[in-house]
């Protein structure tokens, strides 16, 4: 078990690896955490998407561009491949269980944050139908029906894709009016996920299955009400 010190040290050349695009790096020091007894998700989240947040202030600061951004995701990518099999390992199944469709909205390709919170999802044994990104408005109608799924999660990471999620969400009640909608996405904030009319948001993929419980619970106890 690496001491504090060390889960620091692994944590900073995590991020580190990502940051610099370094994806033999991110390899090296995943398998390092895992050997060390660091916990997986922590290394992910702490490590790789740390990582993944600071070449996005690299970005705004312009010594940063998409080129850039694209292979620092690839280190990122590298490390969660041999992470993810720990995370999934990991046991952290959730009690209540459900099916959840999830997709990125129509326009955006950031598809980061979504695929770790699918990772999350299946992790706690829910059953996730991904649309991936850039999904149009329709797509995410027309798998709730085809899957009968009780929760939506929509992603969004830019402030212009995210105007259209309001009409998701109308069009997802209009169809289904018992739906639960989860809103999440580095732009979005409590209170704009319930401007936009969803039921529950979540701002990191740790967060994100518990909150799906809660909206789940909730239904469940307005139907036995009735
Ligand atoms: C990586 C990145 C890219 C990569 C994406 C690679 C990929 N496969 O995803 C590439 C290079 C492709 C890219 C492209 C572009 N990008 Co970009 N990108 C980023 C960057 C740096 C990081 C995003 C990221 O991966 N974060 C790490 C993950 C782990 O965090 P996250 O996504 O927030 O997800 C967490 C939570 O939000 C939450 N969550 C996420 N989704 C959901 C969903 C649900 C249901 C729930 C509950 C929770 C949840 O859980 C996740 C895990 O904890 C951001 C900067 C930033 N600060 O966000 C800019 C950023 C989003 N990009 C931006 C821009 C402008 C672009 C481009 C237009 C650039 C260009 N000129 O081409 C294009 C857009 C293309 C398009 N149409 O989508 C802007 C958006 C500005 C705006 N309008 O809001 C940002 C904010 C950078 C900036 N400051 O200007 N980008």
């Amino acid at each position: 078990m690496a001491t504090e010190e060390r889960t620091k040290e692994i944590l900073r050349e995590l991020h580190h690896a990502v940051t610099n695009f370094e994806e033999e790096d991110a390899v090296k020091w995943a398998k390092i955490a895992l050997e060390e007894g660091v916990d997986p998700f922590v290394a992910t989240m702490d490590g790789l998407a740390d990582g993944m947040i600071e070449a996005g202030e690299k970005y705004n600061r312009k010594e940063y561009f998409v080129p850039e951004l694209l292979m620092c995701a690839d280190a990122l990518y590298a490390g969660l491949n041999l992470l993810k099999p720990a995370i999934e390992a990991s046991g952290r199944k959730s009690e209540v269980k459900g099916s959840i469709v999830l997709g990125v909205v129509e326009g955006d390709v950031h598809d980061i944050g979504k695929n770790l919170v699918k990772l999350m999802f299946e992790v706690a044994g829910w059953t996730v139908y991904d649309l991936g990104k850039d999904v149009p408005l329709d797509k995410f109608v027309e798998e709730m029906i085809k899957t009968d799924s009780q929760v939506v999660g929509i992603s969004a990471l830019m402030t212009t894709s995210m105007l259209s999620m309001p009409e998701v969400v109308k069009r997802l009640r209009e169809k289904n009016p018992k739906v639960r909608i989860m809103l999440g996405g580095a732009p979005l904030t409590p209170e704009v996920a319930e401007k936009y009319g969803a039921d529950g948001y979540a701002k990191t993929a740790g967060t994100a299955v518990d909150e799906a419980i809660r909206l789940l619970k909730m239904l469940k106890e307005e139907e036995a009400k009735k």
